[in-house]
């Protein structure tokens, strides 16, 4: 009877460490760190994954560009929602600092938990045109828009770099500080990403040829970080970003991760599996959809988290990338 109690108290503590259930925490962010987000929408944080996961990732991703075509006519590899199929890429959207971070960022507490909404693994190589600058469509952020300019709790994607970056040499994430919060953003914004599903392109990335006037606007705002391979930037939803483009290496690789409150409502862009499969409404909350957008801080939920590693979750209708 005893031995039969352990074993089953081993065997739970087992699956729990193999699920990743223990996220590891390090320290708090500093009050300036916060304010500086708040006030550019972007922070940079050194060394966000390091050691075994860094490597796990580098490796993983290496693999799948070698083994699959998924070139898009931008990026010479795209994949999107990769947290559903693959560890190493699951590992950084749950376990790593990345959620917490994220959430205090927003300044959530623990009784308005943080959910994963979308990620994307891309690839820039020398000459690939990149995405223009932009603030991601319905597509990768299907959620209704926060419309208050102050908010603080708008939603986060984390852009990690997985080889290393020099801001002369290109190639990385170019960002423009401070213009999530400026009253022009809905201005710029509404010359792209206006969200149409039977443009199938879509216009997400072309400001340059829709608003010569914004583009350059925020071209004059354009700041480069030199990040190291597990350096992340933590950026607004609304921040305006673009990649850079470059002309001599290896590609760039790199993961973004965007982060919602569990509040958040979901917007049917007719290409999530959460609406097709849950039967879910337009509007619905983020956390109706359960494993789909799946809880990961201030802790991760078992049964989403088994529905996922037995892959139960259906693949979303991608009518597009961008
Ligand atoms: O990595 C890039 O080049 C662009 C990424 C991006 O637009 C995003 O993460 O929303």
């Amino acid at each position: 009877m005893i031995t039969n109690s352990l074993f089953n108290l081993l065997k739970f503590i087992t699956i729990s460490l193999s699920l990743g259930l223990y996220t590891e925490t390090n320290g708090h962010l500093t009050s300036s760190q916060i304010s500086n987000y708040r006030k550019d929408g972007v922070l940079l944080i050194k060394g966000l994954i390091t050691g075994k996961m860094l490597q796990k990732a580098q490796d993983g991703t290496n693999k799948l560009l070698n083994q699959s075509n998924r070139r898009t006519p931008s990026y010479s590899f795209a994949k999107i929602q990769g947290w559903r199929t693959n560890k190493f890429l699951r590992n950084i959207a749950f376990n790593s600092d990345a959620p917490r971070i994220s959430a205090e960022l927003m300044g959530l507490n623990k009784t308005r938990p943080l959910r994963l909404m979308k990620d994307a693994l891309l690839a820039l190589s020398p000459g690939d045109k990149s995405c223009g600058w932009h603030v991601d469509d319905k597509f990768f952020w299907p959620c209704y828009d926060n419309t208050d300019i102050t908010a603080i709790d708008e939603g986060v994607n984390v852009w990690i770099t997985f080889t290393p970056l020099l801001a002369k040499q290109g190639g990385g994430l170019a960002v423009a500080p401070t213009s999530s919060r400026t009253i022009w953003r809905e201005e710029c914004r509404k010359f792209i990403g206006t969200f149409n599903v039977k443009n199938a392109a879509g216009n997400t990335c072309e400001l340059a040829t829709r608003s010569p006037k914004c583009n350059r606007l925020l071209e004059s705002m354009k700041y480069l970080h030199d990040m190291e391979p597990g350096d992340a930037l933590f950026i607004s939803r609304y921040l305006f970003h673009r990649g850079q483009p470059f002309h001599k290496g290896n590609p760039k690789l790199r993961y973004s991760i965007r982060y919602m409150p569990a509040d958040a409502q979901i917007f049917d862009n007719k290409m999530e599996a959460s609406i097709h499969n849950k039967h879910f409404v337009d509007g619905s909350l983020l956390s109706a959809a359960g494993a789909y957008y799946p809880q990961v801080w201030p802790r991760s939920i078992l049964r989403e988290r088994l529905s996922i590693t037995m892959g139960l979750l259906r693949n979303d209708q991608f009518g597009r990338k961008k």
